[in-house]
């Protein structure tokens, strides 16, 4: 048995993960991942068939299966045998739903135990895509766009925000993964998932806004209290919610990791006293970080590490996010919180965190903050003051190539201003970079899931400036990618028409170098060069 995985930026090159993932996923693991995708593009098939909408609770179960499957999210095979049977049980009332049963095998193979499901993936990993390796790169391209798009509208359920429409997409384009299509077929729906990004994206904007108030400018301290505290990492802000609320006034404080630093950004949650600040930075520093913080973590989210012994017992995860071994905090029950006393008693019995640094990060810049202050903005760059802004949203990652965006956010002129969401900001959000005029010179608009704010700000500066081509615009793109999440974002932003995107550290491995060629030619999506070339280039707008 071997595995085949190619989905996120630090897939080996050349092969993808073939042995053993990077990422810690082994053969089984990814085997069982694969059967799950292939069972929701079941789902999807006899969905196809419905002549009503798709119930929104279906869709909900399509976004977490396709979710599971997303880098760094879930590790334990027991819980992903667990999705298949249920994912096969809901395709089966799917199909009784619609009367119809399709003759593809994907609307009615049967399994039920982890061996049945792991021989299966033989069959119907990414290689059963197709017998050609471009066709084959477009339909990774639009999976793996599938599955970012999956933790947006996840998230968005959560808070009980659905879009239809969106949930109709994946029928579609799940189900047409499962044919023959030529690449004119596929390049539109590439498209068309960039499209359905961009609904998504604003769905989740609406949600966590609706929910929790517009983000404000915040500072966050990164030092450390004196009480035990619980981290919080991953991206799903009702966890956040319902954490801070069961522990107010026990004694225990809360500290964000990672992509939950953005939490301190909202109203709802800066008004505790006891969410104390961030501790730590980018997830694959987590195993260090971990370990001296001293207290429970719970990860709501992706990016999980292989766990260390050495906090592997005061680990938990929730949601979609699993790890062998690791306590799970069980889902919500109708019309309750979840139950999160078992990590805060285990929080009470704890030392307080060693303390790794001592300074602030300000947050905050999500779409409401910036266009509040749009006339501020606008007169800089009408004076000169801002020459130009540079996107430097997306992921981070533990390749050392990556120093590239710290170094570039070092050597831009100090008359640049740079745009960011997401953890690549780890790589640069601790400098001290300065201001301009009042305007801090990096403004984070938060998680990766917020970057539909660097959409909106663009558009509204377009329409400020009077301007026909948002390609006019004074504003670079230098995007870090490394999972789905990313994908989906840059989908995103070429359906929007942005060209001439820098991406790195390096091209996806799942592109062929036709379909890379492809997309280069026709939106000028380029690979980053140096430092010094790309800064001459992106200051000359190009
Ligand atoms: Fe490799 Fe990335 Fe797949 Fe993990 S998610 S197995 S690192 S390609
Ligand atoms: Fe980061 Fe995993 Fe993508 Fe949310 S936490 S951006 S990598």
């Amino acid at each position: 048995m071997s595995m085949h995985c190619d989905q996120c930026q630090e897939s080996i090159r050349g092969t993808g993960c073939n042995v053993r993932g990077v990422c810690g996923k082994d053969e089984t693991t990814a085997r069982l991942q694969d059967t799950l995708v292939y069972a929701v593009e079941g789902v999807a098939l006899v969905a196809a068939g419905l002549e009503a909408p798709l119930d929104r609770n279906y869709g909900q179960f399509i976004s977490e299966s396709l979710f599971v499957t997303v880098t760094n999210t879930n590790f334990d095979e027991e819980a992903i045998v667990e999705r298949i049977r249920k994912t096969l049980a809901v395709r089966d009332e799917v199909r009784a739903l619609s009367g119809k049963t399709p003759s593809h095998d994907a609307a009615t193979w049967t399994g039920s135990t982890r061996d049945e499901f792991v021989a299966k993936a033989v069959t119907c990993g990414i290689d059963s895509l197709s017998e050609n390796p471009d066709l084959r790169s477009l339909k990774s391209l639009v999976l793996y766009g599938l599955k970012g798009l999956a933790a947006y509208t996840d998230h968005a359920a959560v808070l009980g925000y659905h879009d239809d429409e969106v949930y109709a997409f994946y029928v579609k384009a799940l189900s047409a993964l499962l044919r023959e299509m030529t690449v004119d077929e596929l390049l539109t729906l590439v498209m068309e998932t960039g499209a359905t990004a961009v609904k998504a994206m604003a769905l989740l904007d609406r949600a966590n806004t609706t929910t929790y108030g517009n983000p404000e400018i915040t500072t966050v301290k990164t030092g450390v209290g004196s009480r035990p505290g619980i981290l919080i990492s991953g991206h799903d802000l009702r966890d956040m919610d319902e954490l801070l609320k069961q522990t107010e006034g026990t004694g225990v404080d809360v500290y964000t990791h990672c992509e939950m630093l953005p939490a301190h950004y909202y109203p709802a949650f800066k008004k505790y006293s006891h969410f104390v600040g961030n501790y730590g930075s980018s997830w694959w520093a987590q195993d260090r970080e971990f370990d001296t913080f001293n207290g429970p973590i719970l990860m709501t989210t992706n990016c999980i590490v292989p766990v260390r012994e050495s906090y592997r017992h005061r680990m938990f995860t929730t949601g979609m996010a699993g790890y062998p071994g690791l306590r799970h905090i069980a889902a919500r029950e109708a019309g309750r919180e979840k139950d999160f006393s078992q990590i805060i008693e285990l929080a009470k019995s704890c030392q307080p965190p060693v303390q790794i640094e001592n300074g602030e990060i300000v947050g905050g810049f999500a779409h409401t903050q910036v266009l509040a202050l749009a006339d501020k903005v606008v007169d800089a760059v009408k004076s000169g003051a801002i020459k130009r802004f540079v996107v430097m949203a997306g992921c981070d990652g533990r390749h050392a190539t990556r120093e590239y965006y710290t170094d570039v956010a070092e050597a831009l002129p100090k008359d640049t201003v740079i745009l960011t969401a997401g953890c690549a900001k780890y790589r640069y959000n601790k400098l001290p970079l300065g201001d301009i005029g009042g305007i801090p010179r990096v403004l984070d608009a938060g998680q990766c899931n917020d970057s539909y704010s660097l959409a909106v700000i663009a558009l509204k500066l377009k329409e400020v400036f009077g301007l026909e081509d948002i390609n006019d615009l004074p504003i670079s793109y230098d995007i870090a990618w490394y999972e789905q999440k990313a994908v989906t974002v840059l989908l995103a932003l070429l359906y929007l028409g942005v060209k001439g995107i820098r991406l790195g550290p390096t091209l996806p491995e799942f592109l062929t170098p036709n379909i890379a060629a492809a997309i280069v030619e026709k939106f000028g999506l380029k690979p980053i060069g140096t430092v010094e070339a790309d800064i001459q280039a992106m200051m000359a707008g190009v």
